[in-house]
């Protein structure tokens, strides 16, 4: 049996510049049209982080609320609104993104380090976030970024009990220096370890940089999902910067069709997720 695709454009993050790619959306109006382009060649989340008006990372819960209703009016993604924020963001701020009401939400599983900086999610605070994402109907998407994440997320669900529509979706974040590698090794044995979740866990799985094509290429191959975007991805080829994230998802789309397993709608990825049972 194929499994059709789900595809999440993560289309600015809080890393990126414009310096790096010119074409990255960090206005509201940007990442609006952004989001109606990913729609249209096959994404059906959305996992946004926004900007401020001098394209600087912000946690402002107004521009977040604005954020949600906006992109609720203009396309049917699913929105998922990172809790991750940058690294320089702290725990209150994160955890009053989940006040925009977004339909996801994204839960780091643990602390790495991320370049020259420690992206620092401690136990209590992740306990905090799976808690009220529940207490909101707010599904997460458990973010990993190292093998051992896995047997947190375990240990979270084990103690803590399943989160919002009771499915358990996780994203495996790839080649972050300090984190895993965005290697098939590293990937088949992420695998592996949902052996340790419930049954019916589903991944997808982004590379970051170079390790794109080869994590996209081997999610495919496992069963897995896919989440491509500038927040991963600067350049669509070497030398070639990217010049929309929906070329981006229109290469995952193109190469989930070749692999059989087409593109899943929003309102199929919906179900799929448990958003809205
Ligand atoms: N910007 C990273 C420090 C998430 O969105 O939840 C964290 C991140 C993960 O991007
Ligand atoms: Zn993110």
């Amino acid at each position: 049996m194929t499994t059709p695709t789900l595809i999440t454009v993560a289309p600015t993050g809080a890393e990126s510049t414009k310096a790096d790619v010119p074409a990255l959306p960090v206005t509201l109006a940007e990442l609006t049209a952004t989001a109606k382009e990913c729609e249209a060649v096959g994404a059906s989340v959305i996992h946004v982080h926004i900007r401020d008006d001098e394209a600087k990372p912000s946690l402002d819960p107004v521009r977040l609320r604005d954020t949600v209703v906006a992109l609720r009016e203009s396309c049917g993604l699913i929105v998922q609104l990172s809790s991750g924020g940058s690294v320089h963001d702290p725990e209150e701020a994160r955890l009053a993104v989940l006040d925009a009401q977004p339909d996801m939400a994204s839960c780091t599983m643990g602390t790495v380090n991320f370049g020259e900086d420690v992206f620092l999610n401690r136990w209590e605070f992740i306990v905090e976030l799976h808690t009220r994402m529940r207490d909101r109907g707010i599904v997460p998407e458990y973010e990993i970024f190292d093998l051992g994440q896995l047997w947190s997320l375990a240990r979270l669900l084990d103690k803590h009990g399943l989160p919002s529509g009771g499915h358990v979706h996780v994203d495996f974040v790839m080649g972050v220096p300090g984190g895993m590698p965005g290697t098939v090794e590293a990937l088949v044995a992420c695998k592996q370890a949902l052996t340790e979740l419930p049954a019916g866990t589903t991944f997808s799985a982004t590379g970051i940089g170079r390790s794109s094509l080869p994590v996209l290429l081997g999610s495919l191959a496992a069963g897995g999902h896919l989440r491509v975007g500038m927040e991963d991805t600067v350049t669509y080829a070497k030398g070639q910067p990217v010049e929309a994230n929906s070329q981006l998802v229109a290469r995952a789309s193109g190469f989930a069709r070749l692999a059989q397993r087409p593109p899943l709608t929003p309102g199929q990825a919906r179900e799929l997720l448990g958003i809205g049972v």
